[in-house]
């Protein structure tokens, strides 16, 4: 194949893209609650081996072209917007007011604000550590992003803690710890409380992010059950305001099930927020888009979250990969990953009305019939073969996820 010079490049890969087909329109994505985060757009490609590949991207940017790819939802930290010292100043005014302003020209809703307490050096030993100026400073934060989140509309707030843990074993009591980073949730909700009441509006959801390790050698939250027993754990003065948003691949990076994970959050009524990602088993956080490791896995946790009729938002905490360009993120990155999401969850869908599977679950669930239940060897007996449809519901989701049902599309016999 010829060399492609530079100048032709980014019309190859719009011409590839287009080739791919399958794409949805805008009005068809913004039906979803997909929610874009600033700093995925805007991710430079840094990491602690990685020198940045990408050009700095502005709020600005990252919102209209939110607008043109069909996401609604835009989401930030407040360090993604604010430097440290514009932070609490008469200069945050001024950007959100240009913020304000971008997503109204664009027709884009801000629907999540989240606190950065993991990046910045006052965070080294955790916002919940020893000392009580960083736990001022933290609250201050906190009360800050619930007033951030208050003048741009977002429904919901999150708390990833990041540095929540330590490096060194013995050098915190993680007792004392738990207490003191529950009195900054405590702070976030009574703010939230206070400002809800003077604008007659309703109060933010606050929801717990968990990880497993990174960038804390040990975390002392590391999982979304980790984060159900802290809310129940009678430290927090707002259960009620408190409730999770799981991320897919910090489950799995523990060695989790991601869809058991979200069940548990479910039931629990927690489920309030979740982050949509792809990744693998017991490996670092590396934040590949949805669908791009784990399509099956994918299917299966959008059926779980359709059949139970989770409405809350699915947001693309991902990273564009390194090898992706500054016109690539908005070209291929963002609307790739939106359009496998939507494609997985009509599939999801197809699944839950697919008459095979519908009938199968429907015997497994009438089962024998028999009435001597005190005997295993004969409820055994009479239900062994019913249990083969476990495998033959497997191979028909199989068969959803890579459209065989509707006929084999390529067959090679050489
Ligand atoms: C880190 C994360 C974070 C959180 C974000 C929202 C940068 O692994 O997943 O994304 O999602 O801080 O609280
Ligand atoms: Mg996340
Ligand atoms: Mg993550």
């Amino acid at each position: 194949m010829a060399a492609t010079t530079q100048c032709e490049q980014q019309t190859l890969v719009e011409r590839l893209m287009s080739a791919c087909g399958g794409s949805y329109a805008p009005e068809v994505r913004r039906k979803f609650f997909i929610t874009g985060p600033q700093w995925a757009a805007a991710y430079q490609g840094q990491a602690l081996f990685h020198a940045p590949t990408r050009q700095p991207v502005t709020p600005a940017e990252v919102i209209r072209h939110f607008a043109r790819i069909g996401i609604g939802w835009w989401t930030t930290h407040d360090l993604d917007i604010l430097s440290p010292e514009e932070m609490m100043t008469p200069r945050q005014d001024q950007i959100l007011a240009g913020i304000e302003t971008s997503l109204k020209q664009h027709g884009v809703q801000c629907s999540m604000v989240t606190c950065e307490t993991f990046f910045s050096p006052v965070w080294a030993a955790s916002p919940a550590g020893e000392q009580p100026e960083v736990r001022a400073y933290a609250a201050l934060r906190l009360e800050n992003l619930v007033e951030i989140g208050h003048r741009l509309g977002a429904r919901f707030a999150v708390y990833w803690p990041g540095t929540l843990g330590y490096q060194i074993q013995g050098s915190v009591d993680e007792t004392v710890m738990l207490k003191r980073y529950a009195d900054l949730i405590n702070a976030a909700c009574a703010k939230d409380i206070a400002l809800s009441r003077a604008n007659h509006g309703a109060t933010l959801r606050h929801c717990l992010e968990a990880k497993p390790f990174e960038p804390q050698a040990e975390l002392i939250l590391p999982t979304t059950d980790a984060m159900l027993g802290f809310i129940h754990s009678g430290l927090l003065q707002h259960p009620e305001m408190v409730g999770v948003n799981t991320e897919y691949l910090h489950e799995l990076m523990w060695g989790g099930a991601p869809r058991a994970a979200l069940a548990r959050a479910l039931v629990a009524g927690k489920l309030w927020h979740f982050d949509i990602n792809d990744g693998y088993r017991l490996k670092h956080d590396v934040d590949i888009g949805v669908g791009l490791v784990n399509p099956l896995d994918w299917l299966n946790v959008l059926i779980l979250l359709r059949a139970h009729g989770y409405n809350g938002p699915f947001n693309l905490d991902y990273k564009p990969p390194r090898t992706t360009s500054n016109h690539g993120v908005f070209q291929v990155s963002l609307p790739t990953a939106v359009d496998r999401f939507i494609t997985l969850w009509e599939m999801a869908g197809e699944a839950i009305a697919d008459p095979i599977i519908s009938e199968a679950t429907r015997a497994l669930e009438a089962g024998a019939g028999i009435t001597n239940i005190n005997d295993a060897d004969a409820v055994f007996e009479a239900n062994k073969e019913i249990w083969t449809l476990h495998e033959l519901i497997g191979h028909r989701l199989f068969q959803i996820l890579l459209g065989q049902h509707r006929g084999r599309l390529f067959v090679d016999m050489n």
